[in-house]
C-alpha cells in the first residue's frame, strides 16, 4: 500500500470528527516544555479500539510511524512526531470512558484518554482512592501515565504507575488487540505482559485501556511544612515519621530555599509560611483511616520528637484544607516559577535514599568547577528522586546559559548520580531528549535486551520511531 493511499484510508476510518485540521495542530505538535516543534503527515483522534487496531494495521503495512499521544504533558518529547511525510500522530483524548469500577475488587478500568483527575474523581465517588497524583493531573491522561510509568507525589506510599496497573489492553503494531483486562490480583501464567508496556513510551504498542488498583480512601490527612537543618536530617526525619506513624507517610517532598524563592517571586498569592528563611524544607503528608484527631496527635508527637533531636528547626502544621492546599501549592508550582524566571536546565535523577546527601555533595562540587549557576533543587526525596535544576546567574539570559553550559552541566549531574548507582531519569522517561544518556548510562546488555524486545514486538519499527531505543541499537527497518 502506498503512503497516500494509507493516509487516505486512515482518514476514512476516523471520519471527519477524528481528524485534527492543520489550524488546530499546534497544541499537539509542540511539547509541554516547548523544546520541540514536530510535524506529522496526519493527526487523528480515534474513538474506539477497533479504529486504533485498523489504523495500526495500515501503518504497519505501509511502514508509517505511529506516535501515540495522551495529554501531551511529557517532559522528554516522547509524544511528538517528527516526520511530515511518514508519521501519524494518534491522539487518544476521545477514548475517555471509564469502562468499569469494581468496589469489591478495588479496581477501575479506564480508557487511555481518561484524564487522571477524572479517574481520581470517579474513585472518590465510590468512596475509594486512585492514588497517582501530580501537578499535571488535570490534563495528563491514563494512557500517558501508563506509557511513561508516571511517578509523582505519592509514590512513597503507593508506588509508581507500574505498581498500580493490574492489566492492559494494547493494540500491537500488527493491529492485533492484546486484551488483558482481567483485573486479577494474582496470575502467574507466563510473562506479565502488561509490565512490558508500562514505561515503554509507546515504542511497543498503543495502550488503549488499563485496569487500575484502587485503595480505601483515607479518613484523615495531616500536612506539615518543616524547616530542616539539611537534606540528611530530612531523610532521618522521614525515617522517624514512617516508623512512629505506623507507616502513614504518603508524601515527603524536599524543597530548597532557592526553589521556594522562585515561587515567592513569581506565583501570585504565594507566601512563606514561616517567619524566617531556612535553607531546606520538607513537606510531609500523612494519611490514614484513623479518626482525624488521632492522626493529628501522631504528627504532633513526631514533630515534637524531631525538634528535640534537632532535625526540625521550625515548621507549621496545616490547620485547614485551604492551608494544606497553600502548602502544596508552594511545592507544585516550582516548575511554573522556574519557567517564569526564564527557564532551567532540568534534571530528574534518583539515587538510593541514603545516598541523597552524597549525591548533593558530589554534584554540587563538580558543578561549581564548571560554570557559575543557580540551583533549584526539590523533589521526591522520599523516593530518592530529585529535580536538580540549574538556572543562569541572575540577569544572565537563559538561552545563552543553556547553549553554552547545559550539556556539560547535565553530564556532571548525571555522572554524579551514575557514580552512586543512580538513574538519569527517575520519572520523566527517555523520549527523544535522553536517548544519548540511555546509551551512555545503561549497560550494553540492557540496551541489547531492549532492542531485542523492540524487534520482536515491532519488527517494522513503526511504533514511536526515534524514541527511547538508540538508533544504533535498532538500525534497520525502522519507519
Ligand atoms: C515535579 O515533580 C515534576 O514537579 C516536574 O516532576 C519537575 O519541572 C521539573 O523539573
Ligand atoms: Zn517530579
Amino acid at each position: 500500500m502506498d503512503r497516500r493511499d494509507a493516509l487516505r484510508r486512515i482518514a476514512e476510518i476516523v471520519g471527519p470528527e477524528g481528524i485534527v485540521p492543520p489550524t488546530e495542530a499546534e497544541r499537539y505538535l509542540v511539547d509541554e516544555r516547548r523544546l520541540y516543534r514536530g510535524s506529522a503527515a496526519l493527526i487523528v483522534r480515534p474513538s474506539t479500539v477497533d479504529e486504533c487496531s485498523r489504523i495500526l494495521a495500515i501503518c504497519n503495512r505501509a511502514r508509517l510511524g505511529v506516535v501515540p499521544q495522551g495529554g501531551n504533558t511529557g517532559y522528554c518529547g516522547g509524544a511528538t512526531p517528527f516526520d511530515a511525510e511518514r508519521h501519524v500522530l494518534v491522539v487518544m483524548t476521545r477514548m475517555n470512558r471509564i469502562r468499569e469500577i469494581d468496589p469489591v475488587g478495588f479496581t477501575l478500568t479506564a480508557e487511555a484518554g481518561v484524564v487522571l483527575a477524572d479517574a481520581q474523581a470517579e474513585a472518590a465517588k465510590h468512596g475509594l482512592l486512585f492514588p497517582l497524583s501530580m501537578a499535571s493531573e488535570g490534563s495528563c491522561r491514563i494512557g500517558g501515565n501508563v506509557a511513561t510509568n508516571a511517578g509523582g507525589l505519592a509514590v512513597l506510599r503507593y508506588g509508581t504507575m507500574r505498581d498500580l496497573v493490574l492489566g492492559l489492553e494494547v493494540v500491537l503494531p500488527s493491529g492485533d488487540v492484546l486484551s488483558e483486562l482481567k483485573g486479577l490480583r494474582k496470575d502467574n501464567t507466563g510473562y506479565h505482559l502488561a509490565s512490558v508496556f508500562v514505561g515503554s513510551e509507546g515504542t511497543l504498542g498503543l495502550v488503549t485501556a488499563a485496569v487500575l488498583k484502587l485503595f480505601p480512601r483515607p479518613r484523615s490527612t495531616e500536612t506539615a511544612w518543616l524547616a530542616v537543618s539539611s537534606p540528611a536530617t530530612a531523610i532521618a526525619l522521614l525515617g522517624r515519621a514512617r516508623d512512629e506513624s505506623g507507616d502513614r507517610v504518603v508524601s515527603a517532598e524536599y524543597v530548597s530555599r532557592a526553589s521556594l524563592e522562585l515561587v515567592l517571586r513569581h506565583i501570585e498569592g504565594a507566601r512563606d509560611p514561616l517567619d524566617r528563611a531556612h535553607e531546606h524544607y520538607l513537606l510531609l503528608e500523612l494519611a490514614s483511616s484513623d479518626a482525624p484527631a488521632a492522626l493529628r496527635e501522631k504528627l504532633e508527637r513526631i514533630v515534637e520528637r524531631a525538634a528535640e533531636a534537632g532535625e526540625i528547626v521550625d515548621g507549621v502544621l496545616a490547620e485547614s484544607g485551604a492551608q494544606r492546599d497553600a502548602l502544596w501549592r508552594l511545592r507544585e508550582t516550582i516548575p511554573e516559577a522556574e519557567r517564569r524566571e526564564g527557564g532551567a536546565v532540568k534534571h530528574d535523577v534518583s539515587v538510593r535514599i541514603s545516598d541523597v546527601p552524597r549525591f548533593l555533595a558530589l554534584a554540587g562540587a563538580e558543578l561549581d568547577r564548571i560554570a557559575p549557576h543557580r540551583r533549584s533543587v526539590y523533589g521526591h526525596i522520599g523516593d530518592g528522586n530529585l529535580h536538580y535544576n540549574l538556572l543562569p546567574p541572575q540577569e544572565d539570559p537563559f538561552a545563552e546559559f543553556r547553549d553554552r553550559w547545559g550539556a556539560k552541566l547535565s553530564c556532571a549531574v548525571h555522572d554524579a548520580a551514575a557514580r552512586l548507582g543512580g538513574s538519569f531519569s527517575a520519572e520523566h522517561g527517555v523520549g527523544v531528549l535522553k536517548i544519548a544518556e540511555l546509551e551512555r548510562y545503561r549497560s550494553p546488555q540492557a540496551l541489547a535486551a531492549m532492542a531485542a524486545l523492540k524487534r520482536a514486538l515491532d519488527p517494522n519499527g513503526i511504533m514511536n520511531p526515534g524514541k527511547v531505543i538508540p538508533p544504533a541499537a535498532f538500525a534497520s527497518r525502522s519507519a
